[in-house]
């Protein structure tokens, strides 16, 4: 087979050196700058190793900006972005984007398929009607197909070979086809009544997290005043049936590129159809709220110890989650503008993260010695596995301040410090 994969990023890469294993792929970009890097043999996703990238660079899988590697190709994969834009109204401008590239390149026979997480309805209603833009029809001289991403960046243990894989498609000829594509590299493949079943398949998973974790987050809120630790109480819960409860945790927040974004694709396509997603729009307040709860914790904690401007916060981690290097939509970057709004002095430590750009400007890491030096609070935002090996003690000596606030559970005997935590209960 000959596959075109557009987009490379944490989803689009991935995929490409999953099926170069057997097939020819050609990976497509707009930006010179990541194709050059493949090229050099560089991968900028953490899951695709240096090693993985050289084995299949040039021999079944070739990067390069020019769009005309697609008619060479039988298949044609969209794994581009879908942002909101500030008013948290989709933003289809990288899925348009990519289907006119791909309407200029058409060829009777090919199968394009969209992968990109967005409401029910996408394919039919924007990259049908861009593809026909060719002069070919869908369904007669090209198929189409859909295929949700589920690329669960950091995790070893699930990877795009082991993780099942629903598709859907326009004609039950495209179904079989999509579904002979997927088989070849996937074990367990899924196939749908239709595109919006496999569409919604993936927005409902996401929102079914997106709305735990606020129940989670606002269990938390909750519990911490009437002085019970939720932490414990989780584990109490997880401890039934297991399919009768499915732990979520508390947090500074919900970050990366898909369940801070993707519930309110499907809110937003359910207004136009008449009906109000209020759960879903409140699930989404309440995680965005979380980042305010730990700064209103961390102002807590100084007060009466430290003036604010003449404070120092260091924050342990600024990646979205733990143990990766991604600090898309990262509650941790919102917590450190709204300190920096206080005019308080902040520094970071992350193992994964060299430097990050805030409202207010760059930030290059710093060591856990030199954060943390005459620091009045340590916060730490997630659970990087670096951080459960932290000498508490030396940290204590280096404080000016000997303030924890603990937004993961990090943290299990924090002798000697004024100890606060989400979820805790707090002195
Ligand atoms: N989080 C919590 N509490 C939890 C779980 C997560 O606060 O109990 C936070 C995390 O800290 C993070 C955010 O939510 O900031 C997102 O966490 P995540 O584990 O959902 O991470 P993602 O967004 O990288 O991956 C999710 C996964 N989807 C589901 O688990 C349903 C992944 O399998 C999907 O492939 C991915 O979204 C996607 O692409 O949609």
């Amino acid at each position: 087979m000959k596959i075109c994969i557009v987009g490379l990023g944490y989803v689009g890469l991935p995929l490409a050196c999953a099926f170069a294993k057997i097939h020819t792929v050609y990976g497509f970009d707009v930006s010179p700058d990541k194709i050059t890097s493949l090229q050099e043999g560089h991968s900028y996703i953490e899951d695709i190793s240096q090693k993985t990238l050289r084995q299949l660079l040039n021999t079944s899988f070739f990067p390069t900006t020019d769009p005309c590697c697609m008619e060479a190709c039988d298949y044609i994969i969209i794994c581009v972005p879908t942002p909101l834009d500030k008013k948290k109204t989709p933003q289809l401008e990288y899925v348009i984007a990519a289907s006119e590239i791909i309407s200029t390149h058409l060829k009777k026979g090919h199968l394009v398929i969209l992968e990109s997480t967005t409401y029910p309805g996408t394919t039919e209603e924007v990259v049908i009607p861009l593809l026909e833009k060719s002069g070919l029809q869908a369904g007669k001289d090209f198929g189409v197909g859909y295929s949700p991403e589920r690329i669960d960046p950091g995790n070893p243990r699930f990877t795009v070979e082991n993780t099942p894989k629903v598709v859907g498609a326009l004609t039950d000829c495209d179904l079989v086809r999509i579904k002979e594509l997927y088989s070849s590299v996937i074990k367990n493949v899924i196939p749908v009544k239709d595109l919006k079943t496999a569409e919604a398949s993936k927005i409902l998973e996401n929102i079914f997290r997106a709305v735990n974790i606020a129940l989670i987050n606002e269990m938390a809120l909750i519990f911490e005043r009437m002085g019970i630790d939720i932490w414990e109480v989780i584990k109490a819960a997880s401890s039934k049936k297991p399919n009768s409860f499915m732990p979520h945790f508390p947090g500074v927040g919900v970050g990366g590129h898909c369940i801070p974004l993707d519930p309110y694709y499907l809110s937003w396509k359910a207004k136009k159809t008449g009906h109000l997603a209020r759960l879903i729009e409140l699930s989404g307040e309440i995680n965005d709220y979380m980042p305010l709860h730990t700064l209103y914790m961390i102002l807590n904690a100084l007060k009466g110890k430290r003036k604010l401007e003449d404070s120092k916060v260091t924050i342990f981690g600024v990646a979205y989650k733990k143990n990766i290097s991604d600090t898309r939509e990262s509650p941790a970057l919102r917590l450190i503008e709204l300190l920096q709004d206080y005019h308080i002095q902040v520094v970071y430590h992350d193992p994964h993260v060299d430097h990050i750009h805030t409202r207010h400007g760059m930030m290059k890491r710093q060591s856990v010695e030199e954060s943390v030096t005459h620091s009045d609070c340590i916060v730490f935002t997630i659970d990087h596995a670096e951080f459960a090996s932290l000498d508490l003690n030396l940290l204590h000596t280096l404080m000016r301040t000997p303030i924890i606030v603990d937004g993961k559970n990090v943290v299990q005997s924090a002798e000697g410090f004024f100890y606060y935590g989400i979820g805790k209960v707090n002195i």
